[in-house]
């Protein structure tokens, strides 16, 4: 093989060997771009063959009002009268897009919104409670780490976070989303999103999930403001995390999700994003220096279906699923996001991959296709 000034890097990856700070700073600066993407490839083969995840969901976006204003975020509104497109959807509106969810062969409802200023902790259980009861076999798959916290906080009497997932659960919650990381660095956290819990808040709750045996995702939003050196802080601090998880054999995290900033429409819009071959180093730095996570997601809504595509050989295993409607980030403007079944299929098979509908927790799930 020629001179690549990654060898090493290359060669500790082969032998199975961890890899340090120092190795992720070098990744992500190497010219050395195939030989990156080729061992990110190598890794994600080693633990799922040609295997490509995929599945059928559904987004729901409660609300888009929100106390806090993050400078990356495009998506929320303030809670005032003469706000034009604010909105929160009732529990019967949410409950009425499950049921169609699941009707339309759904397993999983993924569903996320801004912190609102007065609803209560009650509307966010009967959403639990109403779609359970609408559709037992629904995974419900909600609410990020700062979610958690607002209700913590708002609930009368006061609740611990523990109190909080435990009442959740009860009323029909399975796992958490990864929303929420951003970048673990403080001064990340004071530019770019001072109001909202940073790394510790994030990691308690998580680790609180964990503990009671509750499943969820991580995620790290790149591309704005943030260094290389912090992006590879970020990914070790995730991966120290589910080392503990994994010794305390609870649940842990079931896939990492690098979300590529979208600049439209937020505070940072004068910040270009990521390019696609910085989106592509990032994912394919993930799956290497993050080797305890099983699932490397790139959610194609963010990066785009073809770049989601090409990444499939980038160290990527995992597509997310038919989403259906999503507000959070819109490039063209439109809530409406859906790929078919037979898109996704289509995508993965023509990068190579062995298209396989999974559930929540990534066991698969058979179907009677046609053809
Ligand atoms: O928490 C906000 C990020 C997250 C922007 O767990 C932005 O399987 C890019 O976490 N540009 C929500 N990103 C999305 C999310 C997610 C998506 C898909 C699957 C999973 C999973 C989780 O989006 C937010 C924030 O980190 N975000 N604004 C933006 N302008």
């Amino acid at each position: 093989m020629p001179f690549s000034e990654i060898t090493d890097i290359a060669a500790k990856t082969r032998d199975g060997q961890r890899l340090d700070a120092a190795d992720g700073i070098r990744l992500f600066r190497s010219a050395d771009l195939h030989t990156l993407g080729e061992l990110a490839n190598l890794v994600r083969e080693r633990r799922h063959g040609r295997n490509t995840y995929y599945n059928i969901n559904r987004h729901i976006n409660y609300t888009n009002y929100c106390l806090l204003r993050c400078r990356f975020c495009s998506f929320c509104r303030p809670y005032r009268t003469d706000t034009p497109d604010g909105y929160q959807l009732t529990v019967e509106q949410i409950v009425q897009q499950a049921r169609q969810a699941a009707e339309a062969g759904a397993t999983e409802v993924h569903i996320v919104g801004g912190l609102h200023p007065n609803l209560p902790f009650d509307y966010y259980l009967d959403i639990c409670r109403e779609i359970r009861l609408a559709c037992p076999q629904l995974h419900i798959k909600a609410f990020t780490a700062i979610e958690i916290v607002h209700f913590s906080r708002i609930a009368r009497p006061r609740l611990t976070i523990r109190e909080v997932l435990n009442q959740l659960r009860a009323a029909g919650l399975n796992s958490l989303p990864g929303g929420g990381a951003e970048i673990f660095d403080p001064r990340v956290h004071a530019e770019a999103f001072k109001n909202k819990i940073g790394e510790q808040g994030w990691f308690d709750v998580h680790r609180i999930a964990h503990e009671m045996g509750i499943f969820s995702n991580a995620t790290m939003l790149f591309g704005h403001i943030e260094s290389v050196e912090e992006r590879v802080n970020h990914l070790l601090k995730l991966r120290a995390h589910q080392d503990a998880s994994l010794a305390e054999q609870s649940a842990h995290f079931n896939c990492l999700v690098p979300l590529p900033f979208i600049p439209a429409g937020s505070g940072l819009s004068d910040l270009p994003g990521p390019s696609g071959l910085d989106c592509l180093r990032t994912l394919a730095v993930a799956r290497l220096l993050v080797d305890n996570i099983p699932h490397i997601k790139a959610f194609w809504v963010m990066q785009t279906p073809k770049l989601a595509q090409v990444s499939l050989n980038w160290g990527v295993d995992d597509l997310d699923g038919t989403v259906v409607w999503y507000d959070i980030t819109k490039p063209s403007g439109d809530t409406h996001q859906e790929m078919t079944v037979e898109q996704l299929r289509a995508l993965i098979t023509e990068a190579g991959g062995v298209p396989v509908e999974r559930d929540s927790l990534y066991r698969t799930v058979t179907r009677c296709r046609p053809g």
